[in-house]
């Protein structure tokens, strides 16, 4: 049990469980591993009514190295049940690991597409599932695709989008290729074991734009996620608004960085996709990253997402866990012709000693009596005028002269008339903590907020935070050491707040949780 294999295994596995417990940043109602590491979302679906997650998962420690598939059950997308390890890597094309991939229904059989990884390579492997899906076998002749395109030059391959399309299968592979931009290999089959290379569905340009910049394409797209987002304008006011829009998901790579994700608008037909805009998924960028999205059994697109981690290699590995899961959201496409997200509101039924507060105007700062805590969901909706900025303090803990010694801050400023030009979203962690080893980098993106309307949507756990401005994400993660939890209003010029509901959130496990159930 103790057995330590890799160099960063310096936390015996049975001790594992136990740190991952104690420890005040962990979430107690998002999905995170037993212990040890956690990163994508793989093989999200809905099977016979249950939905199942499984996940990039490193039971020898919390850092990623020879990753197994995780597996979770849930009948509500609130309170999940592990099940037993799905995938784990044996002799042969998947020896260093099972990395992302995605659940299909073939015919009645539960079949995963993922990708084996031997060496420094990735590919597509496949296995079948038993009809509960608890027991995994790996099909016999893996890999199911032998190599990458012959005669591309590319900077990596793997991860998977694969759907049924009249009587064949089809698949995306996310690549990029050297000196041009990523990509998603488009494949198609008859029986998901034997694949014909169809071509690229649509190539990226990693020339454009600033690689530095929150929507650099980067060179390779991870974990690429086709799929229609509903009827809606394309962008450029020719189609009535009314035209089949969809997007084409991916998280942007670059040389080993994990960067953000991002998508485009855009319309697949036939063998390939016709971009029309770029946008970004989530303005927390890496803390959103890998996402992928299933339709459920009501229609609904829900997506979840990988929240990395802001605090140091070491300091994962000692607090003996590392990686959250999102909360499950539903995508839909706005009149804009772009994704707007929310929280399923399955979440709501963890709600409980509610408050609720205005309608006021806001001046100065305003302590919310009876609101604090770190697991809060807090809606807030409100009017700004142009020119005045709404501050949300939160996880937050006086210093005693008045100030705050700790503080997260969700700024939204309203920046023009209509409220659309300009206006934006920020979160501020430059006082989050004053562990000063922990990411405190700003995160930004615009929102629109027309007439100066803002629905706010703030979730916290712990470390875990989930932002919704007008549908927009942003999803980051906090570590203050001093354990405050106090929740502050504070606005900048005119800003009236209608209406303030707050919760508190339970739990969703019981206690430790074994790290192979
Ligand atoms: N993580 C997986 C890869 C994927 C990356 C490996 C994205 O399949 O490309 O654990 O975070």
């Amino acid at each position: 049990m103790t057995e330590l294999t890799h160099p960063l295994a310096t936390v015996p596995r049975d001790e594992l469980v136990a740190r991952a417990e104690a420890d005040p940043h962990r979430p107690r109602f998002h999905f995170v591993s037993p212990g040890g590491w956690l990163n994508d979302p793989n093989g999200v679906g809905q099977w016979n009514g249950t939905y199942h997650l499984f996940y990039q998962y490193n039971p020898e420690g919390a850092f990623h190295h020879r990753i197994l598939w995780g597996h979770a059950t849930s009948e509500d997308l609130v309170n999940w049940t592990d099940q037993p390890v799905a995938l784990e890597p044996t002799a042969g094309p998947d020896a260093d690991g099972c990395w992302s991939g995605v659940l299909v229904n073939d015919d009645g059989t539960p079949t995963l597409v993922y990708s084996g990884r031997q060496g420094e390579r990735e590919l597509p492997c496949v296995a079948t599932g038993s009809p509960d899906l608890l027991t995994w076998t790996k099909f016999d002749a893996n890999p199911v695709i032998p190599g990458p395109p012959a005669g591309v030059d590319i900077t990596a391959y793997r991860d998977h989008c694969v759907w049924r399309e009249g009587s064949r299968w089809r698949q995306l592979v996310g690549s990029g290729i050297r000196g041009r931009g990523g990509t998603a290999f488009l494949y198609e089959s008859e029986d998901l074991r034997s694949w014909t290379y169809v071509g690229p569905l649509f190539i990226g340009d990693a020339s454009a734009g600033d690689p530095a910049g929150t929507s650099w394409e980067g060179t390779m797209w991870e974990c690429v996620d086709l799929f229609r987002a509903g009827t809606g304008t394309l962008g450029d006011g020719a189609d009535g608004g009314d035209a089949q829009v969809d997007a084409l998901v991916f998280s942007a790579w670059d040389d080993g960085a994990t960067r953000h994700p991002l998508y485009w608008t855009g319309r697949y037909s036939g063998d390939s996709f016709t971009p029309r805009q770029l946008h970004r998924l989530d303005y927390g960028g890496r803390y959103f990253y890998a996402p992928q999205s299933f339709a459920d059994e009501s229609g609904r697109r829900v997506m979840f997402g990988w929240l990395q981690e802001g605090r140091t290699d070491a300091a994962m590995v000692e607090a003996g866990w590392s990686g959250v899961m999102s909360l499950p959201r539903i995508a839909t496409l706005d009149p804009a012709g772009e994704l707007v997200f929310a929280p399923v509101p399955e979440i709501e039924s963890l709600r409980y000693g509610h408050v609720r507060l205005g309608p006021e105007a806001l001046s100065g700062f305003k302590v919310l009596d009876g609101v604090d805590g770190n697991q809060l969901d807090l809606e807030l909706d409100l009017d700004l005028e142009p020119g005045s900025v709404f501050r949300l303090g939160i996880l937050g803990t006086p210093s005693g002269t008045g100030d705050m010694a700790e503080e997260t801050v969700i700024e939204v400023g309203c920046q023009a008339a209509n409220g659309t030009e300009g206006s934006y979203l920020r979160l501020d962690r430059t006082r989050s903590s004053l562990d000063t080893s922990v990411d405190v980098e700003e995160l930004s993106g615009p929102v629109a907020l027309p007439d100066g309307r803002l629905r706010l949507r703030v979730i916290v756990d712990h470390s875990a935070l989930e932002v919704f401005a007008n549908g927009k994400p942003l999803t980051a993660r906090a570590y203050p050491t001093l354990g405050g939890g106090s929740v502050r209003l504070s606005a900048v010029g005119p800003v009236r707040l209608r209406q303030l509901d707050a919760w508190r959130m339970e739990d969703v496990f019981d206690g430790p949780r074994p790290l192979f159930p």
